[in-house]
């Protein structure tokens, strides 16, 4: 009997619904599970998406979000992915929840389902990554190196295709999330509300003194009002060189302007790497949980 209602039914095909669904799902797990770190699991999946993304080389068209290769030993094992298993295993009851939904599409939503529910811009979304094989992990080397200034900021966004506008947008999203000393040996936040997405971070980067930390790890600048924020020698390079810093003045000033920057250049990082077969008017917006309420 259930094989016949199948035939009629044909194979399933989710559709904007069912993608919701699983935002929705992600959401609510963001809010129960938030004895994690600063109480949310919602940074550590944005960098998960990111660092599935940032791998793209458009040279070669290698890379990107399609595949979600960092299941991988070889990937997930790369310096820079440290201590990303608490993202994937977050998402792994969703994927249980919803096995129609491939990792690589799972990986990129809930990068988008974070940022919405930390209160950041909508960001528009279309599905059509498949889950590729250990073959097509990404050589180690391809993500930021923090200890880095500009010149390297532009080697490894360029290779991305991005130019120093959509840089700094990006880098925004620093105002999330901290520095692990036992992920990437860089210690704390960025901003006073790590779990919420504002422009605090390019308010302090030009509002307030940074100072160099004197510890026993590796280089990193601490605010000297209160020295429990940080710094990476990449963020600093955003406000030594010019034509970043022109980007930064904006960003600081308006809060409108960077959120429609960055979402606009977030879904483009998103996108990196996928033979999409639906066309780019086909992205979808989800509904977040403010929406809901409103
Ligand atoms: Fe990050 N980033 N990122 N990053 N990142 C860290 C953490 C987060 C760089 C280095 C680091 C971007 C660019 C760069 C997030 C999101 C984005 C950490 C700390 C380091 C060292 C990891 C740890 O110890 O847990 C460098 C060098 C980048 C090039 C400029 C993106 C723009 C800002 C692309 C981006 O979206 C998020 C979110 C976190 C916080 C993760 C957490 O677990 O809290």
């Amino acid at each position: 009997f259930a094989k016949a209602e199948e035939k009629t039914k044909g194979p399933f095909e989710p559709k904007f619904e069912d993608y919701q669904k699983v935002y929705k799902t992600i959401a609510k797990l963001l809010e129960e599970k938030d004895d994690y770190d600063d109480g949310s699991y919602g940074p550590v999946l944005v960098r998960l998406a990111w660092h599935c993304s940032g791998t793209y080389d458009k040279e070669t068209g290698t890379g990107g979000s399609n595949g979600a290769t960092m299941r991988f030993a070889p990937e997930g094992d790369h310096g820079a992915n440290a201590g990303l298993k608490a993202a994937r295993d977050f998402l792994e009851p969703v994927k249980e929840q919803y096995p129609w939904i491939s990792y690589s599409d799972l990986w990129i939503l809930a990068g988008v389902t974070a940022i919405q529910e930390m209160q950041g811009p909508h960001i528009p979304y279309r599905p059509g990554r498949s889950d590729r094989d250990v073959s097509f992990c990404t050589p180690d080397g391809r993500l930021p190196d923090a200890s880095k200034e500009q010149k390297h900021l532009r080697a490894i966004f360029g290779r991305m295709g991005f130019n120093d506008q959509e840089i700094v947008a990006l880098s925004g999203a620093h105002a999330l999330g901290r520095c692990h000393t036992d992920r990437s040996g860089y210690d704390g936040p960025w901003t006073f509300s790590p779990t919420t997405l504002t422009n605090d971070y390019f308010k302090l980067l030009v509002e307030e003194k940074w100072q160099n930390k004197k510890w026993n790890g590796p280089k990193q600048f601490e605010d000297v009002s209160t020295k429990t924020l940080m710094m990476l020698p990449t963020d600093l390079a955003l406000v030594k060189d010019k034509s970043f810093k022109q980007y930064v003045d904006k960003y600081a000033r308006d809060n409108d302007a960077f959120f429609k920057d960055f979402s606009d250049v977030v879904l483009r990082l998103f996108e990196l790497g996928v033979p999409f077969t639906q066309g780019e008017d086909a992205r979808w917006t989800f509904k977040s949980s403010f929406d809901e309420a409103a």
